[in-house]
């Protein structure tokens, strides 16, 4: 069965419980439902949230040989990682990179993403919608091939 990697970075965990101004007040689990609800029959979805760049690392790398497509809320990562860009590189599938927040109207810091030189396409500012928006992309993507 085609499953598609949700991959969400450091304190998204949080989601729902802090800063609703910025991040809304839908939980990480309303992220898998809406996401579940957005997939066509007969795909799969594993859900993972880690504190930890390594961790996110050790996913990506699974993901070369178990998954159809990942989307990818790298988090504060985002902005940091070269490491992660690397381990996404090194995965031949489609990849969406989503925020919640539109970073562009946000600090200077948070305007460069490394995982954007990789990504397929890029989501900002939907909040979470973006990620249903993500996978129906990679289904679309994958339909097409
Ligand atoms: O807008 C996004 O989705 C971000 O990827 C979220 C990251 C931030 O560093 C990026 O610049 C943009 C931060 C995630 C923190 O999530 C929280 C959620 C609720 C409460 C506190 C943090």
């Amino acid at each position: 069965m085609p499953t598609i990697y949700l991959l969400n970075g450091p304190n998204l965990n949080l989601l729902g419980k802090r800063q609703p101004e910025i991040y809304g007040s839908e939980t990480l689990e309303d992220v898998e439902c809406l996401c579940r609800d957005a997939l066509p029959e007969g795909w799969d979805l594993r859900a993972l949230q880690s504190n930890w760049e390594g961790q996110l690392i050790d996913w990506t790398h699974e993901a070369r040989d178990h998954a159809a497509g990942i989307v990818i809320n790298p988090g504060a990562f985002t902005h940091t990682s070269v490491a992660i860009l690397d381990a996404l590189n090194a995965y031949e599938g489609p990849v969406i990179e989503v925020h919640i927040s539109n970073v562009h109207k946000r600090e200077s810091f948070r305007h460069h993403s490394y995982v954007s030189s990789r990504a397929d396409g890029v989501i900002a500012g939907l909040g979470i919608e973006g990620y249903a928006a993500g996978v129906r992309r990679v289904v679309a993507m994958e339909a097409k091939k």
